[in-house]
């Protein structure tokens, strides 16, 4: 079912971006894209009524906070496909909060199998002892499935906890997970720790980092983010999805958590004026850009990057003087994330066209072994593919 469907269904309403402002096929992409089996996967597990859905909602459908008072309980898996740009495509499984492991009917790996993150949700304002020995048998089950799956506690609901209470929660979370996968034998697992709330931008910045680990190309675009603030007197910039508000890149400064809600919500602002003041197909274009001046002689600037991506800086007013060398700079960095497009595409294409070459060799291999056919060479390739 899609989301639209249920939409309608529950009757709620979407704010901020108009609808027809959604996730689409990338233009460059049509011919390849990724089938929805071979995309990473983004697990969403938990307890029931931990706050799964809502984050998912919230932040890939749009949804207001408030609204998620009204959802139902999950009862069967449901997925849902992102497609917001070339660099980023996954799909999130939302997990009802009862699944059983044990059940036979969980095929753990076809779930755990081709997934990139499990993302495991702990409501810190309930008493998390039953959710840690969840997360601990999740852990163990996952990692004898697929070792390389990232693990993600988002420690949420954190709204209305003071900040000593958070970092009190957070320590205590952390200290008992890590205790139970040592007493597991598996102290060599990594966990990363996020406080998180769908009322404030925490859950966008925990999301952002989870996307991140799975963007191949995540050293490329850091090191042109880095070089781009170098040579343009910018002193921070993120490369941000625009329809989820998750940033996928940012340049190697340290990112604060107001700077961030800064740039969010000029995006907001952007693609709603313009929505309001444009055509559909001009809301956001690559004539599409922005500043605003704050009242403490700092600028915002946003610029688009490509259909899905743009680029959110903030500079000090005396360093923008020399706005054409920024723009000129902002151009060859656009060049450069294109040319990583076009890269990551041609290597897609070889790679099909390789395994299409394996597959036909395959079938023309000498017949031996009474009746199997055996060819170490394309056997090998695959490994290393
Ligand atoms: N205060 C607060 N409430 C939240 C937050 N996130 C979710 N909730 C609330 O938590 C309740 C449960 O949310 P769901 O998203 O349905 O939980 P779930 O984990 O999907 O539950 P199941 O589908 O039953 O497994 C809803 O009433 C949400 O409004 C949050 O960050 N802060
Ligand atoms: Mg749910």
């Amino acid at each position: 079912m899609s989301y639209q469907d249920e939409e309608e269904q529950m009757g709620y309403h979407v704010d901020s971006f108009p609808k027809d402002f959604g996730y689409g096929a990338f233009e460059h992409e049509s011919d390849s894209q990724t089938s929805s089996e071979t995309k990473p996967r983004i697990l969403l597990m938990g307890l029931r009524r931990s706050g799964k859905s809502s984050i998912q909602k919230v932040v890939f459908h749009k949804m207001s906070p408030n609204e998620t008072l009204f959802l139902e309980s999950t009862s069967k898996i449901v997925k849902d496909d992102i497609n917001n740009s070339s660099f980023v495509q996954f799909q999130i499984w939302d997990f009802p909060g009862q699944i059983d492991f044990i059940d036979p009917n969980f095929d753990s790996d076809m779930i755990f199998g081709g997934c990139g993150a499990l993302v495991f949700v702990i409501d810190a304002k309930d008493d998390y002892n039953e959710a840690l020995t969840k997360f601990k048998n999740t852990v163990i089950k996952a990692y004898k499935v697929n070792p390389r799956i990232k693990f993600e506690v988002f420690i949420h609901k954190v709204d209305g906890i003071s900040d000593d209470s958070k970092i009190e929660c957070q320590r205590d979370i952390h200290q008992k997970a890590t205790d139970d996968l040592s007493d597991a034998g598996l102290n060599q697992i990594h966990l990363s720790f996020h406080l998180t709330s769908i009322y404030d931008h925490s859950i966008f910045e925990a999301f952002s980092k989870v996307v991140q680990k799975l963007i191949p190309q995540l050293p490329t675009l850091e090191n042109l983010l880095n070089i781009l603030i170098t040579n343009s007197g910018i002193e921070k910039a993120f490369l941000f999805d625009v329809v989820s508000k998750i940033y996928i890149a940012t340049d190697c400064t340290p990112v604060d958590m107001q700077s961030y809600e800064l740039c969010c919500d000029m995006i907001d602002v952007v693609i709603d004026l313009s929505s309001i003041y444009s055509s559909e197909e001009t809301a956001f274009d690559n004539q599409s850009s922005s500043l605003i001046k704050l009242n403490n002689s700092t600028i915002l600037y946003l610029r688009e990057v490509n259909k899905f991506l743009a680029l959110v800086c903030i500079l000090r007013e005396d360093n923008f003087n020399h706005q054409g060398v920024i723009d000129y700079n902002f151009l060859c960095f656009r060049e450069a994330i294109s040319q990583v497009f076009e890269l990551r595409l041609k290597n897609r294409k070889l790679e099909t066209l390789e395994e299409q070459d394996e597959e036909e060799e395959y079938k023309n291999a000498p017949i031996t072994n009474g009746g199997t056919s055996v060819n170490t060479e394309s056997t090998d390739n695959s490994i290393l593919a």
